[in-house]
């Protein structure tokens, strides 16, 4: 009998210091999963529902029923009016009156009229997934609302809203008990992230958690307009490798007033050499002024639908890139080397509010966008990366830039396409400066000046100008001669205005004023005015001139480089 007490005694025992040892383990596992996901739980509400059910209502009941309807400007009158104005200098937005306007306010539809013709029944669904940093929560929440009011149910999974750890306190309880209170039947998850992970690996926390069929990603201030995610889940149904932009309306900062021409003359998604994104003009004349999908070389990278398994399959993102920019070139580039498309669906559109300014400062104020963009350029971009590291040489050979190991992988992996391939099949338009030239590089006098953008601003226009010979090479004195008579930089041409003055414009690709011919004896003459390029008479950090041709001195220009013809 004791015996038996005994041994059962010990059972007991064991199966308690098993269940004690399961729940430990368990435990340790919980903790690991939530730290690999870096997500906390629901925030402990500071303040009682009491205080919070008062602070959401007294802000409800000073909401202006009307303003902004339609996607009309609005403004606001009195001591609105100046505090308004206040924070447009501060956030870049005007968030008294973002907080007056009717979170559900009503737009207009702004498609073209034949798209609202057009029929489309997806049966697949979509997790919205909406990141944010210190947003404000009026903004934030009528992104949401557009999202539940345009988006019939049955197509969608869920939202997820992916809070990159804001400091501002009223996205702590308050946003929470308005979703808990204001929008409980719908099903929105809020995940919040332990430390600030920078706008990419936010984007991945949230699909880690997604369900639905396709993403589709939504920065902070959007707004969805009628059907617009119909012929998104249509094409991706069509075609799951098809990764899907709709058409970015603005919202302006400053009155919310929804912009929008209806038009089909929409632009798509070019790329800088120095790594930025740019809108181009459709290249091919079939594309114009349709309704269907339209290819776009790459994307603006904060409004994207993409199927789910897609999404992974073709690398997601590149989890070591930080804070703010590059991961749309890197998408991009990704998506078309690999075997998948980019497109513009003219029939699905979204409001984005473009502000001036970033509202939130980054973490050790690191140039995110250049170090992501070096990222990139390494993993994607083969031989003409040389032409990124031209603007950015202190990257090329940098260790911030961080171990590549895994998107270099990741690319053999997925057996992707050259960016030779890219550039010749998705975007023959790209002016490669070195290839699609005469000459390129410097272009000097006898007496050791170059032309020299004097630093405008990629989107400016300005003097061509000259300026003493860099000794090392710099990105402000390089011109190519294209091969069809363009002096340029970029996407800028030097052009012949007011009869003797040369700016640098946005090329044409009519030649006339814009049109050079580089002589045997290295005068650089423009037909349109009959004058030849001139450094006569030039002070340092000038302009040149067109005067007529005289083939002295001031006339004599030589490229560092020539390609042989
Ligand atoms: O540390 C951060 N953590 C975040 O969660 C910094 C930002 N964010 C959030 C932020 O709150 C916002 O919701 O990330 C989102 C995007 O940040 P924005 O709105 O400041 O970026 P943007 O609109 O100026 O920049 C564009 O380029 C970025 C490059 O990294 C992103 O891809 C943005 O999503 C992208 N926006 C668009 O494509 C909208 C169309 C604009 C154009 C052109
Ligand atoms: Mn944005």
């Amino acid at each position: 009998m004791l015996v038996k007490c005994r041994r059962l005694k010990k059972i007991y025992f064991k199966i308690g210091l098993g269940l004690v040892l399961l729940g430990f383990v368990l435990i340790v596992y919980m903790k690991h999963l939530d730290e690999k996901l870096d997500i906390g739980v629901k925030d402990n509400l500071v303040l009682s529902e009491n205080k919070l059910e008062q602070r959401i209502s007294e802000w409800e009941s000073k909401i202006i029923p009307g303003l902004g309807d339609n996607g009309e400007p609005a403004f606001l009158e009195g001591e609105d009016a100046i505090e308004g104005e206040k924070s447009q200098k501060k956030f870049a937005l005007n968030t008294v009156l973002s907080d007056r306007m009717p979170l559900d306010r009503k737009l207009r539809d702004p498609r073209n009229s034949k798209c609202k013709e057009l029929k489309y029944s997806p049966t697949i669904k979509a997790s919205i997934i909406v990141i944010f940093y210190n947003e404000l929560m009026s903004v934030i929440l009528r992104t949401v609302w557009s999202v539940l009011l345009q988006t019939p149910s049955h197509l969608l999974q869920e939202i997820i809203l992916v809070d990159d750890c804001s400091t501002d306190d009223h996205l702590k309880d308050l946003l929470q008990y308005y979703l808990d209170t204001r929008l409980k039947s719908y099903n929105i998850k809020l995940v919040r992230l332990k430390h600030r992970m920078g706008l990419i690996r936010a984007r991945l926390q949230g699909a880690r958690v997604a369900q639905g069929d396709v993403l589709i990603f939504l920065d902070a201030h959007c707004e969805a307009t009628k059907d617009w995610i119909e012929p998104l889940l249509a094409r991706i149904e069509e075609d799951r490798t098809a990764v899907l932009v709709p058409i970015i309306d603005v919202i302006e900062a400053t009155n919310l007033g929804y912009s929008t021409n209806g038009e089909l003359n929409f632009q798509v998604g070019g790329f800088s050499w120095s790594g930025h994104f740019t809108w181009i003009d459709i290249q091919d004349e079939n594309d114009k002024g349709k309704v269907k999908p339209v290819k776009s070389p790459t994307m603006a990278g904060g409004l994207f639908a993409i199927d789910r398994r897609f999404f992974w399959d073709i690398g997601s993102y590149d989890e070591q890139m930080d804070g703010w920019g590059g991961e749309n070139l890197e998408m991009s580039f990704r998506i078309w080397q690999c075997g998948g498309r980019l497109e513009t669906v003219p029939c699905s559109r979204v409001g984005h509010i473009f502000r001036d300014f970033h509202p939130y400062s980054f973490p050790d104020n690191k140039d995110t966008h250049g170090i992501n963009t070096a990222r990139l350029a390494h993993v994607w971009m083969d031989e003409y990366k040389r032409l990124f590291f031209m603007y950015q040489p202190a990257l090329e050979n940098n260790p911030i830039v961080g171990d590549l190991t895994h998107r270099k992988q990741l690319r053999q992996k997925l057996r992707c396409k050259s960016f030779k391939w890219y550039l010749q099949n998705v975007y023959p338009e790209k002016f490669i400066p070195d290839e699609n030239a005469f000459g390129y590089g410097q272009v000097k006098t006898d007496f050791q000046m170059c032309l020299d953008d004097l630093q405008l601003p990629e989107d400016k226009v300005g003097p061509l100008g000259l300026y003493q010979c860099h000794q090392f090479f710099a990105v402000s004195q390089y011109f190519s001669l294209s091969n069809n008579g363009e002096l340029r930089k970029e996407n800028f041409c030097a052009e012949v205005f007011n009869e003797h003055e040369v700016h640098l414009t946005e090329c044409h690709g009519h030649k006339r004023e814009q049109y050079w011919k580089l002589f045997e004896n290295g005068t650089i003459y423009n037909p349109a005015s009959k004058k030849c390029l001139t450094s006569d008479r030039v002070e340092n950090g000038k302009g040149v001139l067109v005067a007529p041709c005289k083939g002295d001195v001031f006339q004599k220009w030589t490229f560092s480089h020539l390609n042989k013809t």
